[in-house]
């Protein structure tokens, strides 16, 4: 809960990959909704959510190669100083049926602000603050996601 030393930062969502697109096979896309939620124990009382896109949907591929949209989405900006906890639900829309959901994402960060600073995709990241786990929080059965963290 420090505040002397924390640090003005930006959350951007750079790309999603759509692994399965929870449609018949004959559909090529699925029509999705991305909401975040971002908060940290340094801004008790604070929930900063958003949505992509702000209206409608974004229509993407599971087929290899054209299954990955840069979107840019912008999703937290502010002063932490040593946690943060990202969160990032996705929603595939139906109209005769109930909608499906991709994968939950969630990453949790700790310690200093500048160790955090980077860029966090599937595969190796850039920081080592998985503690040696094996799991990648970017690689999930469904979707893939990269997400940058920068200062603001
Ligand atoms: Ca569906
Ligand atoms: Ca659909
Ligand atoms: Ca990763």
């Amino acid at each position: 809960m420090s505040e002397g030393n924390g640090q003005r930062i930006k959350v951007t969502v750079q790309w999603v990959q759509i692994l399965d697109n929870l449609e018949p096979a004959f559909k090529e896309k699925g029509e999705f909704v991305f909401r975040s939620v971002v908060t940290s124990d340094n801004l008790p009382g604070e929930k900063h959510e958003s949505r992509y896109p702000a209206t409608g949907h974004i229509s993407i591929s599971d087929q290899p190669v054209v299954n990955r949209e840069i979107i840019k989405w912008s999703i937290f900006e502010g002063t932490v100083s040593d946690h943060l906890v990202i969160e990032l639900f996705g929603e595939e829309l139906d109209t005769l049926t109930a909608n499906d959901h991709l994968d939950n994402y969630r990453r949790e960060f700790s310690g200093p602000v500048a160790g955090w600073i980077g860029t966090y995709g599937p595969g190796e990241d850039f920081k080592s603050d998985d503690h040696g786990h094996d799991d990648d929080p970017e690689m999930m059965s469904n979707w893939r996601v990269n997400i940058y963290i920068d200062p603001a």
